[in-house]
């Protein structure tokens, strides 16, 4: 393919030029400034468009795929290469757009063959696509999620930059042409310091364009958000709307259940609208995920949602949903599946939540990053609690602004990703940081930004037992409507009276999640009691977990960790070879262990209180 707005470099060379337009053709080596362009403008949650159920034009599949181990591609503009034979050359160009190994989008890269397992740095994805541009239309392109930060290029034009690996994002692609297009995107999956999470964790860190990608045609003046909710005040008769819309600041939006007989305008003011209805719909919960399709009009753009209704809140040491304390049976989960690593299909969603309702629960932890948007749409259908979170976790760089604007902006992104879903009842805000000054500011922070983004959910975050006065405390509680512990009695620690002394010691005056205990097991390995790795020594640590939680009474749930078995390179004893097998079913996602039945033996009963 010639593209014409591409330059060809080497062509360009041989150009009459002035002596100040000559171009060494060894700058690049020398410059180590060469990613300098390329860190603005940034793409994040202010260019999120409301995409749910709109129409697309699906990106996935073929794209041309170079690993770029020495960030070549940055330094060397490979972005500007046009497409042109060797033949043709004058001088060697390192790099050729169309070629590149041939790989299926979503997918992570480390999966494409063992030799990139290990790789982390910048690796450049290509695609070519046909437009035929219409008067009166927008087109932006969607990025489901891209593993760790993105470069987006479209016909030689640098766009902008998105961080963070699970969250997905919008850009305008103000100067698509009609005809062929070139799509480029620089991943890079670099496990550095200042990024959240930082470049330790307990899991895999998976690069690439691991979730879907699709171009999204709107109309020029469009619903730029949307949210539909109960209105939280105990009364279940009320519903609210709130629009924003881009491209004109004043008119009329309309919104419409027909099942409810719902039909309201709202009165658009700088580009911003709400309003209340009277209206009683059936509520949503785990036993009656009861979903009511939304439609919502502005001039020539509809869109439409499926929204379940429900109230979630604090009373005293309760969680309250529709009114009723609820316990949540919950169990935790990464984004993990057979073969595909981070990236997932429908089914493997839908396989997680039966194994979740096979095990009795109400609820979820989808740990420790937002998982794919199905995942809460699918909750939504089959009626599962979520808590979701960001992977604010360990020791991410408290102290650093940027780290706290990275860490913010995925909370965002998440929020209104799944702000509609009646499923996610809890924003997780980070996981096991030490209680210090910098960590309480930086997530005290995003706590109240949560809740100042989202007043219909409920905010926590998983911490740790302050083992100097073996008691749940943590500065932290003071901004959180639900205290998440993460405690392993019985595994790193390995006494149980600790645990019910814990227990007793402690009066958080807020409900407490367990949200991680559990034990490693080799799936098909038994052996003495009370010995490590053991399937019976993992079944005996729930038994003796449940005795003493459920005796708490402000223990409201516990999502043990975890439903299935995860690679990480922190664990390399000879049980582990890479992997955390806390899982209660093994890597196959088939495999369940002893202590699978002993915790929906208790879910079965905490059924029927
Ligand atoms: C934790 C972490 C989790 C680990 C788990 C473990 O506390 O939150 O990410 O995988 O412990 O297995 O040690």
């Amino acid at each position: 393919m010639k593209d014409s707005k591409i330059p060809q470099r080497n062509v360009m060379a041989t150009e009459a030029l002035s002596a100040e337009e000559i171009q060494d053709p060894n700058d690049h080596l020398h410059n180590e400034n060469y990613d300098s362009a390329f860190h603005a403008p940034v793409i994040d949650s202010k260019s999120l468009i409301f995409s749910s159920n709109r129409k697309s034009v699906s990106l996935n599949g073929e794209w041309s795929f170079v690993l770029d181990a020495y960030d070549e591609g940055l330094r060397c503009k490979w972005f500007e290469y046009e497409i042109t034979h060797p033949k043709t050359w004058l001088t060697p160009l390192d790099y050729e757009a169309d070629i590149g190994q041939k790989v299926q989008i979503p997918s992570c890269f480390n999966t494409y063959n063992e030799r990139y397992w290990y790789y982390e740095g910048a690796s450049w994805f290509t695609r070519f696509f046909e437009h035929a541009k219409k008067d009166g239309e927008k087109v932006f392109l969607h990025l489901r999620a891209v593993a760790y930060q993105a470069r987006i290029f479209l016909n030689g034009e640098f766009l902008g930059v998105h961080k963070g690996a699970s969250t997905g994002f919008h850009i305008e692609l103000k100067n698509i042409k009609n005809g062929t297009n070139r799509l480029q995107i620089e991943v890079d999956n670099r496990r550095l310091p200042d990024r959240v999470p930082m470049q330790h964790t307990d899991w895999f860190s998976y690069g690439g364009i691991y979730r879907e990608v699709e171009l999204l045609c709107v109309p020029n003046v469009f619903i730029k958000k949307f949210t539909a909710s109960l209105v939280p005040n105990g009364k279940f008769n009320e519903l609210q709307f709130h629009v924003e819309v881009e491209g004109v600041a004043e008119g009329t939006a309309k919104v419409e259940i027909p099942s409810l007989n719902v039909n309201a305008s709202i009165e658009i003011k700088n580009g911003i609208g709400s309003v209340c209805v009277e209206s009683t719909p059936q509520l949503w919960s785990p036993e009656s995920p009861c979903l009511y399709e939304v439609f919502a009009s502005f001039g020539q753009d509809q869109i439409s949602e499926k929204v379940g209704f429900r109230e979630i809140k604090v009373i005293g040491e309760n969680i309250v949903l529709n009114g009723k304390p609820v316990w949540l049976r919950g169990i935790s989960s990464h984004e993990e599946f057979p073969q595909h690593g981070k990236m997932s299909t429908e089914a493997d969603v839908r396989l997680m939540f039966e194994d979740a309702k096979a095990l009795g629960c109400n609820f979820m932890r989808l740990a420790h990053y937002p998982h794919h948007d199905r995942a809460a749409k699918i909750a939504d259908e089959v009626g599962m609690l979520l808590w979701e979170e960001i992977p604010v976790y360990w020791a991410i760089q408290f102290t650093n602004e940027k780290t706290y604007e990275d860490a913010e902006n995925q909370l965002l992104e998440l929020i209104q990703r799944d702000v509609n879903r009646a499923s996610v009842i809890i924003w997780g805000v980070g996981n096991e940081n030490k209680d210090t000054d910098e960590r309480y500011k930086f997530m005290s922070s995003l706590a109240n930004k949560a809740r100042q983004t989202d007043s219909t959910r409920l905010v926590s975050a998983a911490c740790l037992v302050n083992h100097v006065k073996n008691a749940i405390e943590d500065r932290l509680m003071a901004d959180l409507d639900v205290v998440g512990l993460n405690e392993y009695f019985g595994w790193y620690n390995h006494d149980f009276d600790e645990l019910t002394a814990l227990l007793e010691n402690s009066a958080p005056g807020k409900p407490v999640i367990i949200t991680e205990t559990g034990a490693d097991a080799v799936p098909g390995f038994f052996g003495d009691k009370g010995e490590l790795f053991t399937e019976n020594h993992q079944a005996d640590v729930y038994t003796e977990q449940i005795k003493r939680i459920k005796k708490a009474k402000y223990i409201r749930g516990m999502t043990p960790w975890i439903l299935y078995d995860f690679p990480t390179e922190r664990r390399q004893n000879r049980y582990q070879n890479g992997w955390n097998q806390k899982g209660l079913i093994a890597r196959d996602h088939k495999t369940r262990k002893q202590a699978f039945q002993v915790l929906a033996d208790f879910y079965n009963e905490q059924k029927e209180l």
